[in-house]
């Protein structure tokens, strides 16, 4: 398989078997590795069902709600070890990430790239959104972008696609943050090894069904972290001291 597509769920019993299927009929060569935190909703009984009748869908299992970022680490961190993938993309269970657009993600990763779902190019945008939280996303990526003088428009996005070897040098088991938060962390950690980025445009759905998991903490963690990045963090801008 060429691309391993990390998919952290929690709650998504609905939308996992579209989005697989969805997935799987694209032309890529892709294997979907699901991340379950044990959903109450049963998600992971039914990731199991689906991966018994399909190869190419694999599952992990944690025992509980450890959150998202930790997920995606944790998914890519063992699609590293147990896959021969060149490609390692990630998106949300919930469809607010539309399939159609992983092939220009993996288009750009192919060529070494760091390839990043934007809502914030030309092209890209936010559909069934009020004006606040409109202004809340915006202002987080300019929040983000700014403190931590980053090249990047959208960073509190999940839908990506990492080359290999950025990924393996990205030292994921040391990331500060559990939460979405570790989101812009990696970007910036890849900023700081010199990775070159392209944002792909997309246009972000609220999601289709289901309950959002984004908790005032969560966010809090997120505006804190940013600071913890800028001034104590492992990794560093390569032109800053
Ligand atoms: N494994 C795991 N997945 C999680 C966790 N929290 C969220 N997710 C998944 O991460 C993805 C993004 O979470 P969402 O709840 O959609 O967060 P959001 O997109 O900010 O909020 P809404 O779309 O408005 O609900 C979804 O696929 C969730 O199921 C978690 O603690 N563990
Ligand atoms: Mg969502």
């Amino acid at each position: 398989m060429e691309t391993i597509v990390v998919i952290p769920t929690y709650n998504e019993a609905d939308n996992i078997p579209e989005l697989t299927r969805a997935l799987l009929d694209l032309d890529l060569d892709l294997g979907i590795l699901i991340v379950d935190d044990n959903s109450p909703d049963g998600t992971g009984r039914l990731a199991d069902e689906l991966a018994a009748n399909e190869p190419r869908i694999m599952v992990r299992h944690r025992p509980g709600k450890l959150g998202l970022g930790t997920a995606y680490a944790q998914g890519f961190a063992w699609a590293l070890e147990n896959t021969n993938a060149s490609l390692f993309a990630q998106m949300d269970a919930d469809f607010s990430h539309h399939p159609s657009v992983l092939p220009d993600l993996v288009a750009a990763a192919r060529r070494g790239l760091v390839a990043i779902g934007s809502r914030y190019v030309p092209g890209g945008g936010v559909k069934n959104w009020g004006l606040g939280r409109r202004i809340l996303s915006r202002g987080a990526s300019l929040y983000v972008g700014t403190i931590l003088a980053l090249p990047v428009n959208d960073l509190t996005g999940a839908f990506k696609c990492w080359p290999r070897a950025v990924l393996e040098r990205l030292e994921l088991e040391t990331l500060q943050a559990g939460g979405f938060a570790a989101l812009s962390e990696m970007t910036y950690r890849a900023h700081c090894m010199g990775c070159k980025f392209q944002e792909v445009p997309i246009i972000f759905e609220d999601r289709r069904v289901g309950q959002s998991k984004l908790t005032p903490a969560i966010a809090l963690e997120a505006m804190l972290n940013v600071w913890r990045l800028r001034f104590q963090g492992r990794f560093k801008p390569r032109n800053r001291p």
